[in-house]
């Protein structure tokens, strides 16, 4: 890990051209492109590095992003150790229906666990490409980003004093509970909102899953999902209303729910086990437009949040990166602007498209359990036609993995 440069001058703050705020997947994928450049940048973080490689988040990502990783030699581990998934199975009306999209698309989803791959990032970035990163940084301010001299302070966790950094451009990666999203100037942005009113249930459970691969559950009683992480522990998701206590799903209640909702002739039983972590996340997606204000440019989640219904938010956070870590390097090595010019426009057509796909998974989820008998039939008549029409399977499968030819 490199050291802050030498102040300019005496008692001269530090210059980085790029700060980065975040060290998830978006912040760690563009301070990897920039130094792969020699771009000297700096990422600050709020958690620690143990934090970071640690916190249970997302597993799947789509082909095309692991491609773009790997072309920038962020893939090794990845490719050496993630699943690959093919098909999937949806369970409704009490029967089993197998979605086999790698033989749709010759394509299939990479099952990496987030934190495997912030923690390959982080090495490659600290470790190998000598980047600079300070974690348990505290209270991080955006100034003067109108200008084209922003800076970034922060108070120092060893000092406790605020430390000053001088930049040219700051990328604002720090998820959706960050500042930098904040501090975009309320009459210049527009925030686009969809709550879907509806709860989930995230569940670790110590137990092998029943199947090889993820479970979709539509069922009147609500969704129900199953996703494989390893041969020893299993996400399961339920349905629940938005804000519900995690206390009010005891063990057997939990078990009970799943083993009903993912119930369908012929189906293998759960395997039961101890559950590990049990939260509920309340399903909500927004679009900052555009994502760019003066020297800021947003990036993954604190540019748009996808609820997780379609495992896309990674993915989108990783297409960020890959475009705006070019576009910096383009701009830093050669002084071509092009890249930065069009990167809104660029992230939000898959963006959208992505929201779209989303929004209309989500009826297919849960709109059995609605207690409206009208949108019941209607859902069912949409899950059937992606096992009777070759066509919308074709486009299901499409949308699933991110393969269309153009956004
Ligand atoms: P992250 O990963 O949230 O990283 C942001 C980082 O910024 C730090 N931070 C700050 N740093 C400095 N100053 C501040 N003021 C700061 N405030 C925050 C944070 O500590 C953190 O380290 O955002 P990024 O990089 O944009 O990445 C986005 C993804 O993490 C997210 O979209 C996915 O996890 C969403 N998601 C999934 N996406 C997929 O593509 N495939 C999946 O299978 C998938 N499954 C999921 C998911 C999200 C889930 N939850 C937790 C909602 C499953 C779940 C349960």
């Amino acid at each position: 890990m490199t050291e802050l440069p030498p102040p300019a001058g005496p008692g001269a703050p530090p210059r980085f051209p790029v700060v980065i705020v975040g060290a998830g997947p978006a912040g760690l994928t563009i301070g990897n492109i920039l130094r792969a450049a020699s771009v000297d940048c700096l990422v600050l973080e709020t958690e620690t590095r143990a934090f970071v490689e640690q916190r249970p988040r997302a597993g799947v990502i789509e082909e095309w992003a692991v491609r773009g990783l790997e072309k920038r030699g962020l893939a090794r581990n990845l490719l050496d150790r993630a699943e690959l998934h093919s098909a999937c199975e949806f369970r409704f009306d009490g029967e089993r229906y197998r979605f086999p999209y790698g033989e749709l698309t010759g394509s299939h989803h990479f099952v990496y666990p987030q934190p495997l791959l912030v923690t390959d990032l982080v090495r490659e970035y600290a470790d190998v490409r000598g980047g600079a990163i300070r974690f348990g940084v505290r209270d991080v301010r955006l100034h003067d980003l109108d200008s084209d001299r922003p800076s970034v302070s922060y108070v120092c966790p060893d000092t406790g004093e605020r430390q000053v950094v001088r930049t040219e451009f700051v990328a604002g990666c720090d998820g959706a509970r960050g500042v930098t999203r904040a501090s975009l100037p309320p009459d210049r942005v527009r925030i686009a909102r969809h709550d879907y009113g509806i709860g989930w249930l995230a569940l670790l459970a110590e137990a092998p899953p029943s199947t090889d691969c993820v479970l979709f559950g539509c069922h009147a009683r609500g969704f129900a999902g199953q996703m494989p992480r390893s041969p020893e522990v299993t996400r399961y998701y339920l349905q629940c209303p938005p804000g519900d206590d995690p206390e009010n799903w005891p063990h057997e209640r939990v078990w009970a729910e799943l083993r009903e909702r993912l119930g369908a002739s012929g189906a293998p039983p759960l395997t039961e086990g101890r559950l590990i972590e049990k939260r509920v996340l309340d399903m909500h997606d927004y679009v900052v437009e555009p994502l760019v204000h003066g020297r800021l440019y947003l990036a993954g989640d604190a540019a748009h949040l996808v609820a997780p219904i379609a495992a896309k938010g990674m993915n989108l956070a990783l297409h960020d990166a890959f475009l705006l870590g070019d576009a910096l390097t383009d701009r830093l090595t050669r002084g071509d602007d092009g890249g930065l010019a069009g990167y809104a426009r660029a992230c939000l057509r898959r963006v959208w498209d992505y929201q779209e796909f989303s929004q209309w998974l989500s009826e297919v989820y849960h709109g059995t359990a609605a207690g409206d008998p009208f949108r019941a039939g209607t859902t069912l008549a949409r899950l059937r036609r992606l096992f009777t029409s070759p066509a919308a399977a074709a486009a299901f499968a499409e949308q699933y993995l991110g393969t269309a030819a153009r956004y």
